[in-house]
This record gives structure tokens, sequence and C-alpha cells, in this order.
């Protein structure tokens, strides 16, 4: 007898009525892969508790924030100490300067950052910014990526809305859409193609530096220089959306493990260690025209709050020891590695990466460089896979088009217990024509 879900379906139900789709993000909803969404009572650790008691490895994480564990004591202990002093205070608080000292501490290229409290909020501002400093409108993004919900970003995006298969999203003007040049992920040529049909015009590149939204995709060696050598003979910035690689690829983050310089970086999950906190930073150049020091204007009323920033802070401290992101490389290749392996074993055709702490698959012969090439997976294993590791306590991404992530609470032993309901999923996958 499998696991009960009840009580998650009556709470779906009365979630429904009062919240579009019964949830506050949609790839929480489960829609493509059907069934129930699983509400959850509790974390500690590497585990997660849905609320008819049922417990999960889980590889969500919160969708990338997670890294230290749920309920991590080290950040429990800092919010609840910056709690005494209150939630929140529309002005300055030290903290708020500690959190982008260790932000800048980590990464060479970020001179100045702003703390914002959402990834769309951060990608949002590091484009106004970079419009206002080359007086150019037009930006690129690469097909599969996914920057937030900001109107020109919802443009061949990849997450939730490659998920549903929404074609970009009703409530856009075309006039925002028109000035978002798109190219596909890993195709210099496309890009230096899209440089010469509007010279002059392209304001900045934005580019996930590791593509964790349409499933897990590399940048193929010379990408990322590629852009930044084109960026540099155009006279547009390059802006590393690191919201989902920042702090959780390498102590350096993506631009560190890759040697590439961005002029702006964006961040968000890892940074708010759970809580809603993101940040864009960069040159000082360019940073100097943010609102109040410059003309270019950027707010938010819990911008930099108090206690996301300890819980931000507490996080990226432990995130400095040493060995930190070789153990969090090791789990995540021991999955990855241990899922291709039986795949072969089992012969269904299966392709997987991981970098850092973060692991894809897809069931696809590979190889995959572009959202074309993910779009090409075979969604009704993934479907099949997906719910035989819900029945056997491993929580997944609800998507074909996501990234997994282990966090420092992770065992030898989860990765083990992970493969072996992973041999049961993915002989039922195999079994899907
Ligand atoms: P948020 O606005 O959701 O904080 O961040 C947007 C964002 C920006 N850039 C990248 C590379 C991102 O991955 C994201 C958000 N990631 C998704 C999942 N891949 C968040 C989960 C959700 O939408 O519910």
């Amino acid at each position: 007898m499998g696991p009960s879900f009840q009580a998650s379906r009556e709470a779906f139900k009365s979630a429904k009525r009062c919240i579009p789709g019964g949830v506050n993000s949609p790839v929480r909803g489960f829609g493509s892969v059907g069934g129930t969404p699983l509400f959850i009572e509790r974390g500690k650790g590497s585990r997660i508790w849905d609320i008819d008691g049922n417990e999960y490895i889980d590889y969500v994480g919160s969708w990338g924030p997670l890294i230290l564990g749920h309920a991590d004591p080290g950040v429990l202990k800092a919010m609840r100490e910056t709690l005494k002093q209150g939630t929140s205070f529309g002005a300055p608080t030290e903290i708020e300067t500690r959190l982008a000292q260790a932000i800048c501490r980590a990464l060479p290229s970020v001179k100045r950052v702003r703390m914002v409290s959402s990834g769309t909020e951060a990608t949002m501002s590091a484009i106004r910014l970079a419009r206002a400093a080359t007086g150019r409108d037009r930006v690129l993004k690469f097909d599969g990526c996914y920057h937030g919900h900001s109107d020109g970003l919802l443009v061949g995006a990849g997450s939730g809305v490659a998920t549903l298969g929404i074609p970009g999203s009703p409530g856009i003007p075309a006039a925002m859409t028109e000035l978002t040049v798109q190219a596909p992920y890993n195709n210099l040529e496309a890009v230096a193609a899209a440089f010469a049909s509007w010279p002059g015009e392209i304001a900045c590149i934005i580019v996930e530096p590791v593509a964790g939204n349409m499933g897990c995709i590399l940048p193929r060696p010379g990408f990322l220089k590629g852009l930044r050598a084109l960026c540099d003979a155009e006279g547009a910035l390059l802006i590393f959306d690191e919201v989902m690689t920042g702090f959780r690829v390498a102590a350096g983050s993506a631009q560190g493990l890759y040697g590439v310089r961005p002029d702006l970086t964006c961040l968000g999950k890892v940074v708010g260690g759970g809580m809603p906190a993101a940040a864009y930073g960069g040159r000082n150049d360019l940073m100097r025209r943010v609102a109040p020091a410059g003309d270019v204007y950027q707010a938010g009323t819990l911008s930099g709050n108090p206690v996301a920033m300890a819980a931000g802070l507490a996080t990226l401290e432990r995130l400095e020891a040493p060995g930190v992101y070789e153990r969090l490389g090791a789990r995540a290749q021991a999955l990855a590695q241990g899922l291709q392996t039986l795949a072969e074993e089992i012969g269904v055709e299966l392709t997987t990466t991981s970098v850092g702490g973060m692991f894809g698959f897809s069931f696809h012969p590979g190889p995959i460089d572009c959202f074309t090439q993910a779009q090409e997976n075979h969604e009704a294993r993934f479907r099949r896979f997906f719910s035989r590791m819900i029945e056997g306590g491993v929580n997944l991404a609800p998507s074909a088009y996501e990234t997994g992530f282990v966090s420092l609470a992770h065992t030898q032993a989860d990765i083990g217990r992970t493969l072996e309901v992973a041999r049961k999923g993915l002989e039922a996958a195999a079994r899907v024509r």
C-alpha cells in the first residue's frame, strides 16, 4: 500500500478556492506531472515531511536556497537573535552592510551590491541599470533561460513557463517583448548575428552561466568567454544571472568557476538562506548610478530586511569553511553518475549533469546543449519516474525543466537510498514507450 496523500488533497482543494491554482508559484502546482502537490508540514536537514506524515529526501531545497539543509540550527539561531530586536525598520541596519561585505568578499567583480527581495527584482533592476549606462534599449537573453517574471524577460523563458508550455505570457505589451532579442544557449554565432542585426542597440546580454531552468545545461567550453569578448567588442554589458548558481556551484560562484568576469551579477536563493532576499551588484562605475547615489531608480520596502540578512549571512559564513564545495560536488556527482549507471544497466535513455551542488537529468539520449534539444526529452517517462520517486520517499522538482539541489545535510546514505528508489523509478520509466 503506497503512501496516502489525502490531507494534501484536502488542503489543495481549500487552497484552490482562494489562491490561483492553489499555489503561490506555478511550478509548485504539479501541473506537468499530475497528481496533488505535496503540502509540507516541516523540514529538517535533508528531509521534509508532508501533512500526511510522509517523509522525503528533498532535492528541491526551496528551489536552491537551502544549501545547508532545512531548519539549519545556525541559521535559525541567527534569525532568532535578530528577531529579538524587531522585524523590519525601513532604515539602514549594520547587518545589511555585513551581508554586502560577504558578497563582495566572495565575488571580486562585485564592488558594490544592492539588496532586493527576489531574483526577479534583481534581474529587472540590473537590466534597467544596463540600459541607463549604455543608453541602449535592447536586451539579449537565451531561449530556455529564466530570469524571473518581469515583462521583457518572459520571452522564450524556461522554468515554470516551459513546464506549463505557456507561449510567453498574455498581458505583456509587444512594445516590451520587441526589445528582447533571443538566441539559442551555447550558440556564439547566433549572438554575433544578433549584434550584427542590431548594431549599437543591445544594452546587455543576460545569461545563466549554468542554465538551470531547462534542466541543468552546462556552458560549452568557450561559450561564456565568447560572450565576454562579444560584449567588449560591441560595447554591451554582460550580466550573469547567478540567482541559482551564486554560492551554489563554487565559493566564487559560476564566475569564479569559469573564470569570466561579468559587469553585473544577479544573486538570490542562497544569499537569502531561505528568506526573501536577493541582490544585484558589480562594477563601481555602474553601481554608482543606482539611486540615491545616482539617477537610476530602484527601491523596496523590505529590501535588506534584517531577519533575511541574518539568514543569508549565517549561510554564507558557513559556506566559507574549507571543503564545503568539494562535499557538495561529490554528493551531486555521486547522484548524477549513479542515475546514469542505473539507466545504462536498465536500458533507458537518460542524460545527467552535475556542477557543484546542483544536478540535472533528462530522459533524452543527449547531448543537450540548448532549449530545443532539452524540449525533446521524453516527458511521459519523466512523469512516471517522478511519481515513483515520490512514492519511494524522494522529492524532486515537479518539472522536467528544473534542476536538483543537494545540501551539506545530504549524506552518502541519502544518495544510496535515493539510487535504490531510482532503480524502480527508472525501470517503470523504461516501460513507457
Ligand atoms: P525569484 O523572483 O523567483 O526569486 O527569482 C527568479 C529567478 C531568476 N533567475 C534565475 C536563474 C532563477 O532560477 C530564478 C527563479 N528560479 C525558479 C526555479 N527555477 C524559482 C521557483 C519558482 O518560480 O517557484
